[in-house]
């Protein structure tokens, strides 16, 4: 089958949040949200093989975080450290191979993006990476967010859009946030087929 990039010696797969509370059923669930799992897997497997780094985010916030609603946030309650909520997707192939990096970890400060607060930055220059494939949860907060400071950082950023799916509070935003990110230098792909 025809991919729709090739993986190349200083790509980096960069997989945003896919935790249990932004599945269906989650505290704070991404409709399809589930549904990018397959397709990330497919990803994990094209850059083990080329033998490049998979870094996954997560939402890793202590319980009063300033985003949630009990704090005068717009969340409810998701994503708190150590909590079911917060653990990955079982379905998704994690293994010792991939880096995780906490975000949005600290009560008053709210940071959608993987780049953040966080060393992930640092860690793609020591791999030689100057693409990142974003992928993950959730097209219109964090997804976007991290493809957006990919690009300020000097990356250059891909999205595959079949492994992206939005909060879409207001139905549109995740079009929205993907034109947006297109605005900004990040190439969409509308879907990553791997043989
Ligand atoms: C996110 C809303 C709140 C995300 C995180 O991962 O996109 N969205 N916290
Ligand atoms: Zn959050």
């Amino acid at each position: 089958m025809q991919a729709a990039f090739d993986v190349g010696m200083h790509d980096a797969l960069v997989i945003v949040d896919v935790q249990n509370d932004f599945l269906p059923g989650g505290a704070l669930a991404v409709s399809e949200g589930d549904q990018v799992v397959p397709v990330i897997n497919d990803l994990m497997r094209v850059f083990r093989r080329a033998g490049r780094p998979i870094f996954a985010t997560r939402d890793w916030h202590p319980a009063n975080h300033c985003s949630f609603k009990s704090q005068g946030g717009p969340w409810p309650v998701h994503c708190v450290q150590g909590t079911s909520g917060a653990e990955f997707a079982s379905g998704l192939d994690l293994d010792d191979d991939v880096v995780i990096v906490s975000k949005d970890f600290e009560q008053d400060v709210n940071a959608y993006s993987g780049f953040e607060r966080t060393d992930l930055a640092a860690r793609l220059r020591d791999e030689a990476v100057e693409r990142v494939v974003v992928v993950g949860l959730a097209t219109d907060y964090c997804v976007l967010s991290t493809a957006l400071s990919a690009v300020q950082e000097g990356f250059d950023a891909v999205v595959v859009e079949d492994a992206v799916r939005a909060v879409d509070v207001v139905p549109g935003d995740g079009e929205a946030a993907l034109a947006k990110m297109r605005q900004a230098g990040v190439t969409v792909h509308a879907v990553q087929k791997v043989g």
